[in-house]
Order: structure tokens, then C-alpha cells, then sequence
């Protein structure tokens, strides 16, 4: 019987719409397992992102729901604003109020995630330093010396009219107890404020932006973006500047530099990047989130030989363990540990049917993660009390740091448990690519720096020579509404093509590694001559990894320490230097990119940013925030314009440092060198 035309209606709307692989994804293992996955009936969010408009008046940041008597939408009228905008909320707010209060609550979302996670490692930071607990110990002396005089903690003491070295441990509890108050002491500024550069920490005091502590900017956004407070767009986004800088200065830097104290500070390792990582005849940990403090023993429990006898035990080779998100970025700069995925690729690590456990904390977790494991034999495994889900597959195993070896035992047994339970057929995707990972502050000294001065000198001067045209901090996330990596690894290529050096974190870092790019051959292949000829002779990729998302602090410090290695003006904002989060989606590249322009970054975003429907808020952000700051906020959606918006903005401040023509004599041939020598 033919169909009739109301069952074809119904059965039209029943479909639910699927992502074309190829359009989702430039990565090949991610395209393999998201047809896999629909083969299988299975949604991932590349499908979601097809069927789900995402909303027009939300993504312009002109949707105002702090109240009951909305939400209050306030689009832009289609044929734009002619004359005064009279757009207004039912309490009269503007488009402006709006989207400011919505722009500074992420900024809180993004600052409090941060800082939370560093106040959680400042915790057991302080276990370690009252050795209450035997699975941490303070393992970076080096770095403890270095960080506690700028917490204003001596290392040094006066006795019998002699200097001495202060006892280790007093150190380590006096920076414990200095740190944690940062979060919530009474009255003061954050002490770390005064690591930036003078020019720009008098900058933030004449504006009067200075942190007072972490936490009561974060609380002061809620309050201020109450229902009837804060009614003027420049003041909330002051108050959106001191949070995100207490993020950067602050909380986020707090993690970087007390996570490297209990957990060593990275130095260069080679590692492997993407879903070929893991072992179809190994037991598969997976472990993704943000914060270390787990993954780092379990690390040492999957490595020890009774649970590798243990797995062998079970009929497995051995385990394999790998990494997605930030806690994949924490364990491969300190372990070398490979990376198996970006944000986005969460769901296919599980949809390859071999991982065994997927083992999460914080931030960057999908709830469709419990959907997904049902379909398969995976153990979900919650560690963190704030963070639960409501599928009942999931197990939760709390994890603290008094018990943290036991803990971690427990979950690397039942993972290998799990690995007899495999149902279906594996499919894990060959790809995987070699990485160098594990740069920072300290080993781009080591290798970009001056034999003698031991700073950035060498940097510095191949920069001042040209070589090295500026440098970019290109970061953050991955979002379903682009093409996943297609804007990371574009943006990435058009600046090292044009000696511009990259620093990168978070998921931009990994999709790079996932490319090919974070190895020192890469710059034979895809860079300009100037930034070619210095990796290879420093032996450096043209893309350095710094690390997860809270060590974008890494990125403030070395641009401070380039600053302070001279000859390229007085100032961050003086620097050929940009910033960069080609595919953002979360609250916290909100905070990073509004600490970075706060520190007097150029920073350019892609996909959308939610100040469309307010172009004088918008303007503010950008213009008007470098006449403060020096830094400004840009959106361009073409990854190939938004590389050389950078590259303008680093060729202008060459200009104004008057080192412009230094680079044009670098890029002459031969022949322009002969004739000028005759
Ligand atoms: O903190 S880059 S998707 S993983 S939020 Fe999340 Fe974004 Fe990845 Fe690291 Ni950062």
C-alpha cells in the first residue's frame, strides 16, 4: 500500500538529522567513529549540532533571564539600529546592561572554575606541606624557591649574622597558608598581581581593577548582575576585569605554579596524540577533566607492576592509559602520557568499544558520556563531589587525598575487571601522530634563552632581528557549531607560514599535536624561513605546548619575562604579540580572553562571541578597551582573515618598536644581500 502523506510527514520528522562526518571533522579517526556511531544508532554531538539550531537571540547576548518577569529578549532589529536604540527590557535595561551582565556571569563561570580547581590543589598542596597524607609530597623544591617570595614568603633566614637557606618544609607550609588566603583574606590585592610588568600593574591600579581576593570578585559579578544593581556596561565590565584578572593572575596561576611544586614542572617529552593511542589487547583507562590531583596517581598505580600483572592476569597485555581535555594536557607535560582526544572526540573514545573505564572530574564532561557508555561495556566513573551525573550507569568513587592511593587502586582494578566484558567489535582508528609536549616559563628559557643572561634574550633577539616575527598565543576549546580542528589547525599553519612562534594550551594544543605540528620537523615543512631557521637550530617545535587551560598563566609569565629581557618596549601591550581561541565554546575562554586583553593582549575569537546584539557594548570591548589596556577583543570567523588580523596587529606594534625594517632585510633574497654588500 503507498505511503500515506501524512505517515511520510511523521516518519520525515522521526529521523533524526545526522552530521555528515566529513563536514563535522577534518580529523580522519574522528570521521571513522562518528559513522561508526550512527551505524550503530548511537547520537554524538556532531549530530546534535545538526538537529538543534542553537538560539539566534542568546547567541547575540540580548537575552535577559535574571529575573521572573522574562526572559527579555532584545534581538537586533533586522535592518540594524537606525538613530537611538530604544530596545529595552520590561525594568527598563538596554541591550547594552544586558549583554555586559550576560558577558561578566560567564566570566564568573570561567574565573570560578579556574580558581576552584586551583583552590582544590592549594588543598592538597596544604596535606602535603602538614604531611597528612603519603601520596603527596612536595616533589619541586626548585620551583617552591622560585614561587614563595612572590607570595612574599622568604626563603631565606638571618641567624648569627649569617643568611641561611630556610627549612623546606616551613617554606612549603608558609606558601600552603599564604596561597589558600589568596582566595578569601579580608582586605589587600592579590600578591601575585605585582609579578606583571610594572608599566602594566600601575596600568590596573590607576583604573582601580586590582583583585582584592579570588573569590569576592566572582561573588561581587552575581551580585552586581542581580535584578536591579549594576545598570551601566562599563562598570560591570570593570568588575568583569578585576574577576578575570584574579583568574589569570590569580587562581589559574596559583594551580600552574602549585601543581608544578607537588607534581614537577614539565620539561620537554615525547608523547603521541589521538583515538590511535589506544590498544585493542590492553586494558584502556581514559581519564578527562581538568584537574591533576587524581590522574596523577593513578599514573603511578596503572604503572605499577602489580596492576600490570594484574591486567596480565585477565588476558590483557598490559594498560594503556590516555588522556582527554585538561587532565590529558596535565599528565602528558608531566608523564609523557599519550593524549587521546579533544572536547569534542569524548564520545568516539568510548564508541572504539576498548575503553574499558572512562574516568572523570571536573569540567569540559559531556552528560551524553553516561548515554553513550551504555551502549558499550565502559565503567563511567565520577570522582569529584561537585560533579555527579544522574544516568544510574554511572559509578561514583570520591576521591581524596587521604586516601587517594586506595582510591585510585580501586579504580584501576575494576577497569581491568571491566576488560573481559568488551561486547562488541573494537574499532580503534589508526591514527595518532608524535608530539613534543612539556614546554613553559622555565625550559623556553632554557632553550630560547642567552647563554650568560639566562633570560629570554635569544628570543628576544631573533624577534628584534626579524627572524621570529612575533609571537601568538593560539588556545581553547573545540565547539560543535564549526568544523572540529578546521579553525585551530588553519589559524595555527597561517602564522607559523608566516614566522609567527605559537604557544598553545588546552584543546588547541592537542588538536595541533593530533596534526603533526608539535614536533621541531614541522617547521621544515609549514613554516616561514625566519621561525623555520631558528627551530631548527634550537632543535624546537614551531608550536610549543605550554599545557592545560589554567597554564595559559604560563603564557602572562612568558610574555612578562619577555618584557623583562628588554629591547621590545616596557610593556605586555608593547609586544608583536596576539592572542587566540579559534573554536571557544566554554565560560572560561570567556575569562582567559578577558584577562589576556586586560594584560594588553590582542585577542582575536572565533565562531561567534555573544555581543552581536549590543554593538555599543561591542565596541567598548574592543576600541575602547585599548585606549585602557592596550589589548582589545576581535571576532573573525574565517580562520585564514583571523590569522592576519594577528599578524597585523604584530606587524604594527614592530612598527611602532621600530624594528619593522629589520624583518624586511631578513626575508631579502641573496641577490638584495650581494647588492647591498656592493
Ligand atoms: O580547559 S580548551 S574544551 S578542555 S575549556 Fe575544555 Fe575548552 Fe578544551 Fe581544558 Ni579549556
Amino acid at each position: 500500500m503507498a505511503e500515506t502523506k501524512k505517515a511520510k510527514v511523521a516518519k520525515k520528522a522521526k529521523a533524526p538529522k545526522l552530521a555528515d562526518p566529513k563536514e563535522a571533522t577534518i580529523d580522519v579517526a574522528s570521521q571513522q567513529l562518528i559513522a561508526r556511531a550512527q551505524e550503530l544508532g548511537i547520537d554524538t554531538v556532531f549530530d546534535r549540532a545538526v538537529s538543534m539550531k542553537p538560539c539566534n537571540i542568546g547567541t547575540q547576548g540580548t537575552c535577559c533571564k535574571i529575573c521572573s518577569m522574562g526572559p527579555c529578549r532584545l534581538p537586533l532589529p533586522k535592518d540594524g539600529i537606525d538613530g537611538d536604540d530604544t530596545r529595552k527590557g520590561l525594568c527598563g535595561a538596554t541591550a547594552n546592561t544586558i549583554a555586559a551582565r550576560n558577558f561578566i556571569r560567564m566570566i564568573a563561570g570561567g574565573a570560578s572554575a579556574h580558581s576552584d580547581h586551583g583552590r582544590c590543589v592549594a588543598e592538597v598542596f596544604m596535606s602535603a606541606a602538614r604531611k597528612e597524607t603519603e601520596a603527596y609530597k612536595i616533589k619541586d623544591t626548585e620551583k617552591l624557591i622560585a614561587m614563595a617570595p612572590h607570595l612574599g614568603v622568604a626563603v631565606t633566614i638571618e641567624e648569627d649574622g649569617e643568611t641561611k637557606d630556610r627549612d623546606i618544609d616551613e617554606i612549603a607550609l608558609e606558601v600552603a597558608e599564604v596561597a589558600m588566603a589568596e582566595w578569601g583574606k579580608p582586605e589587600g590585592e592579590l600578591l601575585y598581581m605585582k609579578r606583571a610588568p610594572e608599566a602594566l600593574y600601575d596600568k590596573w591600579q590607576k583604573q582601580g581593577v586590582l583583585p582584592r581576593n579570588i573569590d569576592r570578585e566572582i561573588v561581587e559579578i552575581m551580585h552586581r548582575t542581580h535584578m536591579g544593581v549594576d545598570q551601566d556596561y562599563k562598570n560591570l565590565i570593570k568588575q568583569g576585569t578585576r574577576a578575570a584578572l584574579a583568574d589569570g593572575w590569580g587562581g589559574s596561576m596559583l594551580a600552574t605554579d602549585l601543581q608544578d611544586v607537588l607534581f614537577g614542572t614539565p620539561y620537554p617529552l615525547q608523547s603521541e596524540a589521538n583515538l590511535g593511542i589506544m590498544k585493542e589487547d590492553h586494558v584502556n583507562i581514559i581519564v578527562h577533566g581538568h584537574e591533576p590531583v587524581l590522574s596523577e596517581i593513578l599514573v603511578g598505580v596503572a604503572q605499577s607492576q602489580e596492576m600490570v600483572d594484574y591486567a596480565k592476569e585477565k588476558g590483557a597485555k598490559g594498560i594503556q592509559l590516555g588522556g582527554i581535555c585538561c587532565t590529558a594536557n596535565e599528565i602528558l607535560q608531566r608523564h609523557g602520557i599519550p593524549t587521546a582526544a579533544t572536547f569534542l572526540q569524548q564520545e568516539l573514545a568510548i564508541i572504539t568499544g576498548a575503553c574499558d573505564a572512562m574516568v572523570v572530574d571536573i569540567q569540559c564532561i559531556m552528560q551524553n558520556l553516561a548515554n553513550v557508555a551504555k551502549c558499550f561495556h565502559t565503567k563511567l566513573i565520577t570522582t569529584h563531589p561537585i560533579a555527579k551525573m544522574e544516568q544510574d550507569n554511572v559509578i561514583h568513587i570520591e576521591f581524596d587525598e587521604h586516601h587517594a592511593l586506595e582510591d585510585a587502586k580501586r579504580i584501576v582494578k575494576m577497569s581491568i575487571d571491566n576488560f573481559q566484558n568488551r561486547k562488541s567489535d573494537v574499532m580503534i582508528p589508526e591514527q595518532k601522530a608524535t608530539q613534543i609536549a612539556g614546554f613553559g616559563v622555565e625550559s623556553i628559557q632554557y632553550h630560547l634563552g642567552g647563554t650568560f643572561r639566562g633570560t629570554y634574550y635569544t628570543l628576544n633577539d631573533n624577534i628584534i632581528n626579524g627572524r621570529i616575527r612575533g609571537i601568538a598565543g593560539v588556545v581553547g576549546c573545540n565547539n560543535a557549531r564549526t568544523k572540529h580542528n578546521d579553525g585551530h589547525i588553519k589559524v595555527v599553519k597561517e602564522l607559523i607560514k608566516n614566522d609567527v612562534i605559537v604557544l598553545t594550551t588546552g584543546c588547541n594544543a592537542i588538536a595541533c599535536a593530533m596534526e603533526g605540528l608539535l614536533t621541531p620537523e614541522a617547521a621544515a615543512v609549514h613554516c616561514g624561513p625566519g621561525l623555520a631557521e631558528v627551530c631548527e637550530v634550537v632543535g624546537i617545535p614551531p608550536v610549543l605546548h605550554l599545557g592545560s587551560c589554567v597554564d595559559n598563566s604560563r603564557i602572562l609569565l612568558a610574555a612578562t619575562e619577555v618584557v623583562k629581557a628588554g629591547g621590545l618596549g616596557t610593556d605586555i601591550c608593547d609586544l608583536p604579540v596576539a592572542g587566540s581561541a579559534p573554536e571557544w565554546m566554554s565560560e572560561k575562554a570567556i575569562s582567559i580572553g578577558h584577562y589576556f586583553v586586560a594584560s594588553g593582549v590582542y585577542t582575536v575569537f572565533g565562531v561567534t562571541l555573544p555581543t552581536a546584539g549590543a554593538p555599543v557594548f561591542h565596541n567598548y570591548l574592543s576600541d575602547e578597551l585599548e585606549k585602557i589596556y592596550g589589548g582589545k577583543w576581535d571576532l573573525e570567523v574565517d580562520p585564514i582573515k583571523h590569522a592576519h588580523k594577528m599578524i597585523a596587529h604584530i606587524d604594527k606594534k614592530r612598527k611602532e618598536l621600530g624594528i619593522d625594517k629589520a624583518r624586511e632585510r631578513v626575508l631579502m633574497d641573496m641577490a638584495d644581500r650581494q647588492a647591498l654588500e656592493a
